[in-house]
């Protein structure tokens, strides 16, 4: 059995659990909030982690490739080595060059803190220059964001692109991704169950989150 260590409201987490839900892979999930997550099975302190027979995973892209790998009953690469190079390439984008840059917003944007004015701008046109390039490879004339069938880009863009929306409308005013079919994308793939799965435990969680800080903040 494969346990799935982390908590709903992280993104991270749940692109690894939408693969696992998509593939029809049963897992077990263990509530691990930041802090108290095990330095054996995640040395750098970072949701999500993976349990299995053999040992932990850390690291999402480690763990969804691992995923992937164990049942073909539900592919979520093609088959096709190009095709799967360029799903890839998508994903780097959007965790690299996407949410990672948007994450130096999230301070502020969710958590009540504050960024430095030249974090801010510096982050802001760095996302407009990413977003631009992603552009370039997102599919938004498909069902899906890298083509005709559901695949790990979808897994990355369903639970990171949302966050790169708000945080830069919170903190720049706009949406910038919202001159790209964004908005319609995410609307198809909440009708998916396992989309719909997430986002109720992701609402809970960070409820659950929100709550932790602020009793921690009072202390
Ligand atoms: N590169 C990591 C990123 C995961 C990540 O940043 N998770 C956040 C929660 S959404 C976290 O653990 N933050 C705590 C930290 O970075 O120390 C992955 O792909 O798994």
């Amino acid at each position: 059995m494969l346990t799935l260590c982390g908590f709903s409201a992280s993104n991270y987490y749940n692109k690894v659990k939408l693969a696992l839900m998509e593939k029809q892979i049963p897992f077990a999930e263990e509530l691990a909030w930041l802090g108290s997550t095990n330095p054996e099975e995640s040395p750098l302190g970072k949701v999500p982690y993976l349990r299995t027979q053999h040992g932990a995973i850390s690291e999402s892209d480690a763990i969804i490739e691992y995923v992937e790998a164990l049942s073909s009953k539900v592919p979520l690469l093609p088959a096709d080595p190009f095709a799967a190079a360029k799903v890839r390439e998508l994903c780097v984008y959007m965790n690299l060059h996407l949410e990672l840059v948007a994450r130096n917003l999230y301070p502020q944007a969710f958590f009540g803190g504050k960024i430095s004015d030249s974090t801010r701008d510096r982050t802001l046109e760095q996302l407009k220059k990413n977003i631009a390039a992603f552009a370039k490879l997102a599919r938004f004339d498909t069902p899906f964001i890298a083509g005709d069938s559901f695949t790990l880009a979808d897994c990355s863009a369903i639970v990171h692109l949302p966050l790169v929306s708000s945080a830069s409308k919170i903190l720049g005013g706009s949406d910038l991704l919202a001159e790209l079919p964004v908005r319609d994308y995410l609307a198809r793939m909440s009708e998916r169950p396992t989309v719909q799965k997430v986002n109720a435990d992701r609402k809970s969680n960070t409820e659950e989150l929100m709550a932790r800080m602020q009793a921690k903040a009072a202390r």
